[in-house]
């Protein structure tokens, strides 16, 4: 059983939505440091900085920082699609900055034999995915 220290509405919810995602179930303990309430003092000994979300683990471990958190639930449940069944190798990650590049700024690859779109994008499909893993 998982235990969220988090606050309806603040960024614990994405936390939250995993959780729900992955099917596991969760506690949820409302507090926040705008919200100083008895459970405030059960998150500042699990994280000192006092800040949400934070997570108890089943094995009573506590993990902050929404994106470890996100991760660590992702890497646990691997049937639940939060994270890519296979790990992202590096050129997927430069092929994919250097795309948002090109959308951001246009075109300045050297043209080869496609005509660029309207919107600059190099490509007549209005920029095709390489990777097939992030959404064009
Ligand atoms: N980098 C952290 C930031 C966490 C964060 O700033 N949480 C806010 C609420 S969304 C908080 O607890 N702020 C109160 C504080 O810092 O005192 C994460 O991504 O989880």
């Amino acid at each position: 059983m998982y235990t969220l220290y988090g606050s309806r509405g603040s960024g614990s919810a994405a936390v939250e939505a995993a959780l729900a995602l992955v099917g596991a179930p969760c506690r949820i303990v409302e507090t926040a440091s705008w919200d100083r309430n008895d459970a405030f003092q059960e998150l500042l000994k699990l994280n000192p900085l006092g800040q949400i979300p934070t997570l108890v683990l089943p094995d009573g471990s506590a993990l902050s920082e929404s994106a470890a958190i996100l991760i660590h639930l992702g890497s646990v449940h691997p049937d639940s699609g939060l994270l890519p069944r296979a790990p992202v190798r590096p050129n997927q990650t430069q092929r994919v900055r250097s795309r948002n590049q090109r959308q951001r700024h246009g075109n300045t690859r050297p043209s080869r034999s496609r005509t660029p779109t309207a919107g600059g994008r190099g490509s007549s499909t209005g920029g095709s995915c390489e990777t097939g893993c992030l959404g064009p």
